[in-house]
């Protein structure tokens, strides 16, 4: 059947969960076929990604392994030598299937509500692959401080992570703490190994507030940014794999692109959510 513009709109009890919880989840938003399209665009993204060891910029931060191909980081397994994929960020631009994302009014329309906006700017969005068996977990963070050198509007960057796995305790579910947005920026921890000062100092997490948030592939989990969040690693013999889009008011560049990327809310009739391009980044050679 098909959607219409204006049915994704926020509700009343998701604003205050948002306000007052810091995140609201909404189950089975993407249809099996839609997961299936966006899984195999996953797939894609990983394969070039892959294809690039000798690209760009090798190093190391923290004791972890990065490589910047132009615009594009990709975060590398945390078993040192490995080359497993762990995040890709920015991606929509790498895949027309990703592209037709941003502007999908599933994820877009809540969120122009949250922000009193008509239209939005994507910020970044990245791809979190988790994979079977090793994959590494999220230690307790917020975003915003990972934000907080170049963008002067924080507090208005919201994210939506799309679940393409259904995802639980056991491959690494997305895990919160309710209400420690309210808090803004908290304190990160200091020393070697902690990727200074990105990760929150457990001294200021009450783990009381902790909820591990288990769905069924294609859901949507809305949360705030400075909402702390993590996630524990990846035993099971199952992939996890998330998109995390975060959006911000029209007019502003993006986090790693470095120009505007607007975002209107499309309720599906667009042409190019049946694409198949992949694409390199222009920069890819060096
Ligand atoms: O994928 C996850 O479980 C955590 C993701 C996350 O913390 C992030 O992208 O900031």
């Amino acid at each position: 059947m098909g959607r219409r513009v204006g049915e994704h709109r926020l509700q009343a009890v998701e604003r205050r969960a948002f306000e007052r919880e810091g995140f609201f989840v909404r189950e089975r938003v993407f249809e099996p076929e839609a997961l299936d399209a966006l899984r195999a665009a996953a797939q894609r993204v990983e394969a070039l990604a892959e294809g690039w060891h000798h690209a760009g910029r090798a190093y190391q931060h923290d004791g972890l392994a990065f490589r910047d191909v132009g615009p594009v980081t990709l975060q590398y397994e945390h078993q040192p030598g490995s080359r497993a994929l762990r995040v890709v960020e920015p991606v929509h631009h790498l895949d027309a299937q990703l592209e037709a994302l941003v502007d999908d009014a599933r994820l877009v329309e809540p969120l122009c509500d949250w922000l009193g906006e008509s239209e939005l700017a994507l910020f970044t969005d990245k791809l979190n692959l988790k994979p079977a068996g090793n994959g590494s977990g999220f230690r307790w963070h917020q975003d915003a401080p990972y934000w907080s050198g170049g963008c002067d509007h924080l507090e208005r960057l919201p994210n939506v992570m799309l679940a393409l796995d259904d995802a639980d305790l056991g491959n690494g579910c997305f895990r919160v703490m309710v209400g420690s947005h309210v808090q803004g920026m908290l304190p990160g921890c200091r020393g070697p190994g902690v990727l200074e000062p990105l990760f929150t100092d457990p001294a200021c997490l009450d783990p009381g507030c902790e909820v591990a948030l288990a769905v069924p592939a294609g859901s949507l989990i809305f949360f705030d940014p400075f909402l702390v969040h993590g996630s524990g690693p990846n035993r099971s013999p199952r992939a996890r794999r998330a998109l995390v889009l975060t959006y911000q008011p029209p007019g502003y560049d993006t986090f790693k692109l470095g120009r505007p990327r607007p975002v209107r809310p499309d309720a599906g009739r667009s042409p190019a959510r049946k694409g198949r391009r992949v694409r390199a980044p222009s920069e890819s050679s060096g």
